[in-house]
């Protein structure tokens, strides 16, 4: 422990553990499908880190380089001691960009359902930022009521990088913005990573690597509900699709049944045709404009936009908290 830190504590956020009847109800619905942030225990957490190193995988790459190329004009927006509050942030790999670029940001709140991973990450965190106060929340951001009580003077900045705005439902992503909005407070600044529409050949690689590992980061699912929930999966009997919907401009990814089978989840026997899929993700692809007209549709006015082409970095302010 560096000296003037106390221990790292996790801070929960308190809702009801609903993995068990999530899946039962997502397995038993037609069509089946499971909700992604299940993705992300340990395991799943680390396969998404390898995913980020992948060549075909460019949002984490191009992200890294928008963020590292206009870090100081993102820095600038930031009010003076400010509480970062990031959402999702994994290994804060692109929070670290901004904490050394913006002296304005005092404290760091990162917010993610993977607790483990959160933990240690945010332990690394402190031992490279000695100074900088930093207050990990535990759970579903969704859920989330209100920033660490520690930050409550301060003005709040909010991070959403990695597109994972796109992981949800559009109505569902202008729910979390408002929520969000409600979070940050009044005036606050938000920045957004939004994953850009372009051909699908380049999206069908990214989420169907060479190496095979974002079909095992999907598969991980199956083997989480064995480990956690007593499930009976067996994960050569299933495979990993992901395609490209330009109807509904998002890659869907699936885990398809190789033959007819019944499992065993708990105490709920579940069939499958041969082919029967589970959906288990949709990552929603924006343009700069769509994904404005959502930011403004939802509490918040656009600042600015970085782009390479590929992929987005959104500034946007709070309009109106109660909007
Ligand atoms: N921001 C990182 C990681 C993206 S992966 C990057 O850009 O590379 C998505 C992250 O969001 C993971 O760390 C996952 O644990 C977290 N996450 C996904 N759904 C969540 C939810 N509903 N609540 C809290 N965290 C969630
Ligand atoms: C976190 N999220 C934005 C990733 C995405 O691209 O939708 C998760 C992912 N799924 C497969 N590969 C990466």
């Amino acid at each position: 422990m560096n000296p003037g830190q106390t221990a790292l504590r996790i801070a929960p956020i308190t809702a009801p553990d609903s993995f068990a009847a999530d899946v039962i109800a997502g397995l038993t619905a037609k069509p089946k499908s499971l909700p992604p942030k299940y993705f992300y225990d340990a395991v799943g957490s680390a396969l998404f880190e390898r995913i980020t190193r992948l060549p075909e995988y460019y949002p984490t790459r191009s992200e890294l380089d928008l963020l590292n190329k206009h870090a100081p004009a993102i820095a600038s927006l930031f009010p003076p001691g400010c509480a970062l509050v990031e959402f999702g942030g994994g290994s804060s790999t692109k929070a670290r960009i901004l904490l050394r670029a913006a002296a304005s940001i005092e404290a760091y709140v990162p917010v993610d359902i993977s607790g483990d991973f959160l933990q240690q990450e945010a332990a690394r965190l402190r031992r490279d930022f000695p100074h900088l106060a930093v207050y990990p929340v535990a759970g579903d951001f969704t859920a989330m009521i209100e920033a660490p009580a520690e930050t409550a003077d301060q003005p709040r900045t909010g991070f959403f990088p990695g597109s994972t705005i796109g992981n949800f439902e559009p109505h569902e992503a202008a729910r979390f913005l408002r929520h969000a909005a409600r979070i940050l407070g009044r005036d606050a600044v938000f920045v957004v990573g939004v994953d850009l529409v372009k051909p699908a050949d380049i999206l069908y690689r990214a989420y169907n690597d060479a190496e095979g590992v974002t079909a095992k980061f999907n598969l991980n699912l199956l083997a989480r509900i064995n480990r956690e929930l007593g499930g009976h999966f067996d994960l050569e009997a299933f495979e990993h699709h992901a395609f490209y919907n330009s109807a509904h401009s998002r890659i869907e990814m699936h885990l398809a049944s190789r033959k007819r089978q019944t499992v065993r989840v708990s105490d709920t026997a579940i069939d499958f045709r041969a082919g029967e899929t589970i959906h288990t993700e949709n990552s929603y692809k924006y343009s700069i404009e769509s994904f404005r007209a959502l930011a403004q549709g939802s509490g918040w006015s656009p600042l600015k936009a970085w782009t390479d082409g590929q992929f987005s970095v959104h500034a946007l302010q709070a309009a109106d908290i109660d909007a």
